[in-house]
């Protein structure tokens, strides 16, 4: 019998056994499998968390009630009658308020086929009924998505696909400055998936090689490398600082490199004389030394390491997830730019290495077709992170990338392939606007805190339980993913739920063209045989790809090096921005006229800032887990271990311990005005003594404990602040919050967050 296979956004995996004997097993060739998967296939079997039958909240079907609470009750009922209730509501919302009333931004990582793409699916349904008001940019990189074009001239698509290779670096780099640090823990994750984890292996040759790693992060967890890397520990959100006086030590030390300056940039006279202090305040590192918090001496032994060195400087995409968040990224560019390295080989500017595994993959990039989603005749979007905002004030106004909007007004809101519970900031927040809307509609295969708090749940089949084509531009290989055991309950794919919608609609010629699932994914393939031969690559027929299950083209290598040519010859290759070049400084964002986005880089201290926090406050950082992709795989076995007590856990400092009489084991309550939430303790010296770290994707499970309403089981946004990174992106600040700690000596709730909801009968 042939191998079969399947995917995932954290890794490609051979299916062996049958029913219960069923195992997956990471693909020979991946040096670094993901632990993640080892809780995937508990959490697609978790009888407890599993949406067996579609569902309607008890308070909505009987009074059309708003209450939507984690704890609600829920009615099973029959799929035509869930699909109707859905129709109806879909269409009262259109006849009477129009298209635009429909929120169906439903972002959200979901599964890794190319087929089964639950956001694809459900817009392609909803533009054949005339369209839905949507999102724009992540919640990932907002920030990079909008601030790029304006100062390197391309997306951050293929901004981040043009990154010098990963060979290339391990070869040639001698200084690679991590700011945000570049963990294992996130480069087990590839949007779409993939057949091998190898930023390790490229580091460690690095490394191996004698190439220095300096961990710029208030966590020392956060660079796995064979020997200890260097590490810098700023107080968070204050990098820009830093920059800022990197920058200047090395104009001081005559390291600038003008001919890269005067040839490849503009504004670098406005940025430098900034640095040395138009403003007044020279940028010198006693100044960064203050508001970081980091020896003054420190700054200066790397900046003339980094003038002195074949440095590449890199910034997590966690730097740009808070508050002036854009700003911090142009600065490491600008710092870039200053030292000319860009355009040489393993050298120059980063965004994003380590943050996923994609990024710097030393393969041959093509271009592969996905489903058709059609024309949305909506115009109306908003930035996806503004949801709150938009619900709490329709018709409300606000700034984007220099234009003037207003929010829509949404009565019916569609979620698939989301989690916005786990994903929003300031969840307490959320959960009171979640509550204004006519109709709440979410489609998951698991009782999510998003599902609960919805009117109609349509139980869909998870990855595992249907076939589909695993494809992905950075990878070499794909892959047919074989359903590897049976779909749970009623549990249907997203495909057929939204076929068998449109028949409510007369729109079902339009959405399926007559076409299975199965002959979707054969015409898929075709276009992708298309699409491959214009590329140079001969992909097998379909019967063959589907027996043979993998396709290699790994001979494809490319060692590509940034921005090679615009060095070369700044005049042929121009940059598509306003200049031609780098911007330092941006006329088009200065005409924007922001008060929180200045025309090129400046310091901007954070509102909640560990530089003026009160006794007893601390950063929390809520970085993205090891054992789950975030929400998901929760109820898997890695995840599980992984918490104290059935609770997230969070690191704190031994001095932070002792000063709040904690030991490991203990329970905290981790608490601001936004909100609180209980979490387990564990003890690490490798991070600074005023910060916290608790993890994002323990399932939200929202109580009133003692007049208090706070997250039992340890989820981080109940703390976060929701507003906009800059007017610029309004991108998510997830990473700029204060909270305080006390330690937990009340009865410990019991999560119920991952038992299932109430089920009442409708009469
Ligand atoms: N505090 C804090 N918050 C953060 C972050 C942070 O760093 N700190 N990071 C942010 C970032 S970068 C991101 S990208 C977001 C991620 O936020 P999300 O992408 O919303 O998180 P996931 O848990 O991946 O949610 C995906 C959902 O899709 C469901 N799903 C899986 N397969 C299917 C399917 O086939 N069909 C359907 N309909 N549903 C399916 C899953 O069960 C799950 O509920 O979180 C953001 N939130
Ligand atoms: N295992 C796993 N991997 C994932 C994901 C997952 O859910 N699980 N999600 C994927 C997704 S959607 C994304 S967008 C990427 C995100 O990838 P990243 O953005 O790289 O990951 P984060 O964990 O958010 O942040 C990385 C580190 O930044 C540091 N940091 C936080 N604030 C600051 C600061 O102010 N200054 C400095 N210098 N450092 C700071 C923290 O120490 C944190 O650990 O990860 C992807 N990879
Ligand atoms: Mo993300």
């Amino acid at each position: 019998m042939m191998q079969k296979y399947t995917a995932a956004h954290w890794g490609a995996y051979e299916i062996h056994g049958v029913g219960d004997a069923t195992r997956l097993k990471p693909l020979p060739r991946d040096p670094h499998p993901s632990t993640i998967g080892e809780g995937w296939l508990d959490a697609v079997r978790d009888t407890n968390t599993r949406i067996a039958r579609p569902a309607v909240r008890e308070g909505w079907l009987k009074h059309r009630d708003r209450a939507r609470s984690g704890d609600a009750a829920f009615v099973e009922v029959p799929w035509d009658e869930a699909l109707d209730l859905a129709g109806d509501a879909l269409k009262s919302v259109i006849e009477t308020y129009g298209n635009q009333a429909i929120y169906a931004g439903s972002y959200g990582w979901s599964a890794a086929g190319r087929f089964h793409h639950a956001q694809s699916q459900m817009r392609r349904f909803l533009n054949t009924i005339g369209g839905f008001t949507g999102s724009v940019n992540t919640y990932s990189y907002a920030g990079a998505e909008v601030l790029w074009p304006h100062i390197v001239g391309q997306s951050n698509m293929y901004f981040q696909n043009d990154m010098t290779s990963w060979p290339v670096v391990a070869e040639q780099c001698d200084l690679f400055v991590a700011f945000g640090g570049i963990a294992k823990r996130a480069a087990q994750v590839t949007s779409a998936g993939t057949t091998a984890h190898e930023t390790q292996v490229w580091l460690d040759r690095a490394v191996a090689r004698g190439c220095r790693v300096v961990n710029i992060s208030p966590l020392g967890t956060d660079t796995e490398t064979q020997t200890r890397a260097e590490w810098m520990a700023p107080r968070p959100g204050t990098d820009c600082a830093l920059i800022l006086a990197l920058a200047f030590e090395v104009f001081r030390n005559g390291h600038a490199n003008s001919d890269f300056l005067n040839r490849c940039t503009t504004g670098a006279q406005r940025f430098e004389d900034y640095v040395k202090g138009s403003d007044g305040i020279p940028k010198t590192p006693e100044w960064a030394a203050q508001i970081c918090d980091v020896p003054a001496q420190d700054i200066r032994d790397l900046a003339h390491r980094m003038g002195t060195s074949k440095t590449m400087i890199n910034m997590a995409w966690s730097m740009q997830r808070a508050e002036g968040g854009e700003i911090t990224i142009w600065g490491g560019l600008c710092l870039a730019c200053v030292l000319g390295q860009i355009g040489l080989p393993g050298t120059g500017f980063g965004y994003g290495y380590g943050s996923t595994e994609s990024v710097g993959r030393p393969h041959k990039v093509y271009n592969w077709p996905s489903v058709p989603q059609g024309q949305n005749p909506v115009q109306d979007y908003i930035p996806v992170a503004r949801v709150t905002d938009m619900l709490e004030s329709p018709g409300g106004s606000y700034s984007y990338n220099g234009q003037a909007r207003t929010y829509p007004d949404a009565k019916l809101v569609w979620w698939s392939g989301g989690n916005p519970f786990h994903h929003h900031q300031d969840l307490i927040r959320l959960d009171k606007a979640w509550r204004s809307p006519q109709t709440v509609v979410v489609m998951d295969h698991s009782w999510t805190a998003t599902a609960r708090r919805a009117d109609i749940v349509l139980p869909t089949t998870s990855a595992l339980e249907r076939d589909d084509i695993m494809i992905n531009r950075l990878e070499t290989a794909m892959l047919y993913m074989s359903s590897a055991v049976s779909p749970y309950g009623q549990s249907r794919d997203d495909y057929d739920i939204f076929s068998d919608l449109s028949l409510r609609f007369g729109t079902q010629a339009a959405f399926s063209e007559g076409r299975s699932a199965e002959e979707w994914q054969h015409t898929l393939w075709q276009a992708c045989q298309t699409a491959g031969s214009s590329q140079g690559i001969e992909l097998p027929d379909w019967t063959s790809f589907k027996t043979q299950g993998l396709f290699d083209f790994s001979g494809t290598g490319r060692r590509q090096i940034q921005m090679e040519a615009f060095r070369k010859d700044p005049d042929t290759h121009r940059r598509a921005t306003h200049s031609g070049r780098i911007e330092m400084e941006s006329a088009t964002v200065a005409a924007m006229q922001l008060d929180d986005c200045p025309a090129s880089p400046e310091w901007r201290m954070p509102v909640e800032s560990l530089c003026d926090a009160a006794q007893g406050q601390f950063h929390l950082l809520s970085g993205q887990p090891d054992t789950r992709l975030h929400s998901q795989n929760d109820t898997g076995g890695p995840s599980k271990r992984s918490k104290s007590q059935g609770r997230e856990v969070c690191t704190v400092h031994p001095d932070a311990a002792t000063a709040h009489g904690v030991v490991n084991g203990d329970t905290v309550k981790v608490f601001n005005d936004r909100g609180a939430c209980l979490a387990g303790v564990r003890i690490s010296a490798h991070m600074r003594p005023d910060c916290i770290s608790l993890p994002t994707g323990a399932w939200l499970d929202l109580r009133e404990v003692d007049g208090e309403v706070m997250c039992v089981h340890g989820n981080p946004n109940v703390l976060t602040r929701d507003v906009g990174s800059t007017q610029l992106s309004q991108g998510n600040i997830a990473h700029s919050a204060l909270v305080r700690m006390v330690k937990w000596d009340g009865e410990l709730p019991e999560i119920r967050v991952h038992s299932l909801p109430r089920f009442v009968s409708a009469t």
